[in-house]
């Protein structure tokens, strides 16, 4: 719209109007302060502290029926084969800039309440299945470190080298888990045992399988973006 000339008394939502661009493409296609306060809008969450977002009420997905689980459409997608992890040896770190850095066993992991979603999973190479996943809110493992009023992303390390970087209000989502559970059973080691990222808010890539390390941060450091972000994969990753 910004080739086309409009009268100047007309402000802009009325221009809007006339051309009968709905809200969406005014968003993309203007420069005006207004839109500074609608992206300021949408990125809201990336500014508001971890206390403001755990009583927000957060966007829930609906879930898939439990029938609709097809454990044949899941196909194994690991860029570097499946690591060898000791699940005794196993530890979960929680660290970064939290009040109460922590590092917890398996076994202190299934302690925590556990959560079930049944959810569309959804590969960017073309395929999609709907999985079951079971394990801990990642919203309570923040809860029990307590991350600081600075920190805006939460990095995931993995034990095959595969790191991600989301933001906060994805990360405690009520529907983010930590899953050590798949399609009722203990998680197979090539879907990520013992334990993996697990939403229907995001895209498979951001869904780290085999994570050892969970940081809460205010900066994702340069190059920490993520294994395919890096190489130009889209880093939000929403669905
Ligand atoms: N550590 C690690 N996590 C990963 C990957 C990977 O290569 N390494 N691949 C991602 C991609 S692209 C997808 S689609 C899903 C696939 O999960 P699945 O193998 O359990 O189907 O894992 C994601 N998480
Ligand atoms: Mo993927």
């Amino acid at each position: 719209m910004n080739h086309i000339k409009l009268p100047n008394y007309l402000t802009r939502r009325q221009a809007i109007q006339l051309l009968g661009m709905s809200s969406i493409g005014y968003l993309l296609s203007s420069c005006s302060s207004e839109l500074t306060t609608k992206v300021g809008e949408i990125s809201e969450p990336l500014n508001q502290s971890f206390g403001e977002l755990l009583i927000k009420k957060q966007l829930l997905i609906p879930e898939f029926s439990k029938s609709a689980i097809d454990p044949k459409a899941l196909l194994i997608n690991s860029y570097e084969g499946t690591p060898e992890i000791d699940p005794d040896k196993y530890r979960l770190t929680v660290d970064g800039e939290v009040k109460f850095p922590i590092e917890l066993k398996l076994a202190a992991l299934k302690q925590i309440p556990p959560a079930s979603i049944v959810m569309q999973h959804v590969c960017v190479e073309g395929w999609a299945a709907i999985v079951q996943w079971g394990g801990v809110r990642l919203r309570d493992l923040a809860k029990m470190v307590q991350p600081q009023d600075s920190v805006k992303y939460v990095l995931f390390e993995s034990a095959d080298k595969y790191t991600e970087s989301w933001d906060l209000a994805s990360a405690i989502h009520p529907q983010t888990l930590l899953a050590y559970q798949m399609n009722g059973e203990p998680l197979p080691d090539d879907n990520g045992a013992p334990l993996r990222l697990a939403t229907p808010i995001k895209l498979g890539y951001k869904l780290s399988k085999w994570v050892t390390k969970v940081t809460f941060t205010s900066q994702i450091p340069k190059g920490g973006k993520g294994y395919w972000e890096e190489q130009g994969y889209e880093w939000f990753g929403g669905i």
